[in-house]
């Protein structure tokens, strides 16, 4: 095969947001388009990509077979030695974090808009992960960026035809020398972690039933996203559930229709049928597998802040940290303060990172952090550098199965013993930007003014004054790295906290996300409804 060197016009909006490129299918699909941004990612990794190895892989949406057969050709014709991609171009995120570490790769690139809707007139994207196992950090995408608006040319191989359906491993000379592609089963080195990490008799167990404990009744909702193959070799061959058990299963290219988010709206069939009372634990998952949202029987709904800081107080019981030990914990800065007062119970050190996974990294790579959460349904520990649907799932079992308590019950008990964050979320979704960015601007500047600190709001009888205001800025402990402006934070004397940030992923307009996180300790109150609790506090303030 000979590679060929193609001319194209650099494009001005191949800037990667907080989990990679996210665009509409049809921006992707624009002449040169996706060629320009593999191109870019290539081009990011200097010296090393020549015989560099990457593993390819995305969660099944409309585009990804096409910009799967599309990558292995420029690859192909830039210099790379071997892909190692899923079958059928599928892996979920948390699979490619785990390929990526096992293998030694110098990195992967994931297809994805994660909880996006997917099909041709909805979202697709492209996200570079680097050796580590986790999405590129900043200095990593800020390069890619300006190398797309540079390009002038990208290489390919255009005849280059790779069987990705058939496992195996492909070999073709190119340019005079030998490029592999080594097709392999998308699910079986991710379970094989799984069960390196959780105890699986224990959990066989739990779902079984045993004497004088009734069988736990399960339902895993995978929303027609990439985790259906995972879910039912795990939950069904492996753990014994039966087929009931599991829905949505299949990853379908539109994901039938579902918007592939686990939360309360979006995964309304689970809510529903949880509701009947039937079962005792449900999860769902999003479009790629790293999001997860947990409840407990009768639709019991955990909050992810809420998930993380359970979790922490009983990470003992999970195979994997009685080996490792537990290095510490870890929240996005929007996250509901939860986990924070586990940290301080148990004398863990405590890290809070911006929003967005990468941050993450760089304190596991320096074994300071075992586990991490963020109230976007995402929870996750050191096995991987992703956050980890299933993960989660397996992690909520495990703890039931040792503590022989439900998911209600361990909530309970966690908020009597350290008080319960009040968490809630409101985002404001297809906004013009350049106003958003005004207001923006304008919040901080009233916030970050000398007389806002003490500022005193009454709201149902209790007075929160504010201790702290400003624009978040992140120094990485690592490497001292700065972050600026990474969300307006109105920190009040008792904990509670409202934050007003823009998100990255929308792939049109943007999107104002405002958390408020109020802390309640009196045990009187701490079973209230969230919603009812933060309404009116947003307004007044
Ligand atoms: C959102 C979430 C953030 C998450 C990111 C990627 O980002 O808020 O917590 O890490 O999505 O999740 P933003 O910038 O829109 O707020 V996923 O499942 O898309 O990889
Ligand atoms: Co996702």
């Amino acid at each position: 095969f000979k590679s060929v060197i193609v001319p194209t016009r650099p494009f001005d909006d191949q800037k990667p947001g907080t989990s990679g490129l996210r665009k509409r299918v049809t921006v992707f699909q624009q002449q040169n388009y996706t060629e320009n941004f593999v191109q870019a990612i290539l081009n990011s990794l200097g010296d090393d990509l020549q015989g560099s190895v990457l593993v390819l892989g995305g969660d099944g949406r409309y585009y990804v077979k096409d910009a799967a057969k599309l990558i292995i050709r420029i690859c192909a014709a830039n210099g790379v030695k071997k892909l190692i991609v899923g079958q059928h171009g599928i892996f979920s995120t948390p699979a490619v974090s785990n390929l990526i570490r096992k293998r030694n790769t110098s990195g992967g690139i994931i297809l994805t808009a994660s909880h996006n809707p997917g099909g041709p007139d909805k979202d697709f994207g492209i996200k570079f992960n680097t050796d580590n196992g986790g999405p590129a950090p900043d200095y990593v995408t800020a390069e890619i960026f300006n190398i797309t608006v540079g390009l002038e040319s990208y290489n390919i191989v255009p005849d280059l035809e790779c069987d990705i359906d058939t496992q195996g491993v492909y070999t073709y000379i190119v340019d005079g020398n030998e490029f592999n592609v080594e097709v392999v089963d998308s699910v079986a080195d991710y379970v094989g972690l799984m069960k390196e990490i959780f105890d699986f008799d224990s959990l066989r167990e739990l779902l079984k039933g045993s004497e004088g404990r009734k069988p736990f009744k399960i339902l895993i909702d995978s929303m027609n996203g990439v985790t259906g193959p995972y879910v039912r070799q795990i939950f069904v061959n492996e753990l014994g559930a039966d087929e009931s058990s599991i829905v949505n299963t299949k990853p379908l290219e539109d994901f039938g229709g579902l918007h592939p988010d686990p939360n309360l709206t979006y995964a309304v069939q689970l809510v529903d049928a949880m509701k009947e009372g039937i079962h005792d634990f449900g999860a769902a998952f999003d479009g790629d597998g790293d999001r997860n949202m947990i409840l407990g029987k009768k639709a019991f709904f955990v909050t992810p802040s809420d998930s993380l800081a359970v979790l922490g107080a009983h990470l003992h019981h999970i195979p994997y940290f009685k080996i490792t030990g537990i290095k510490g914990f870890a929240r996005s800065m929007p996250t509901a303060g939860a986990i924070d007062r586990v940290a301080s119970a148990t004398g863990i050190d405590f890290y809070e990172v911006p929003t967005g996974w990468k941050f993450f990294g760089s304190l596991m790579d320096a074994d300071q952090l075992s586990l991490c959460g963020e109230e976007s349904f995402g929870t996750g520990s050191d096995h991987i550098r992703e956050k980890d649907g299933i993960w989660a799932a397996l992690a909520w079992l495990q703890v039931i199965a040792c503590e022989k308590k439900g998911v209600e019950e361990l909530l309970v008990s966690h908020w009597k013993k350290f008080g319960r964050n009040f968490f809630t979320r409101y985002d404001y979704e297809n906004c013009p930007a350049d106003n958003c960015a005004y207001m923006l601007h304008k919040l901080e500047q009233i916030v970050t003014s000398p007389v806002y600190i003490g500022t005193q709001i009454i709201h149902r009888n209790k007075s929160y004054v504010v201790k702290q205001a400003d624009n978040f800025c992140y120094e990485d402990p690592i490497d001292g790295s700065l972050t600026p402006k990474q969300g307006i934070r109105l920190l009040f004397e008792d904990g509670s906290r409202i934050i007003v940030r823009l998100s990255g992923t929308g792939s049109s307009g943007a999107t104002v996300r405002i958390y408020v996180d109020s802390y309640e300790k009196d045990e009187r109150l701490i079973l209230k409804d969230a919603q009812v609790c933060h309404y009116t506090f947003m307004w007044v303030v």
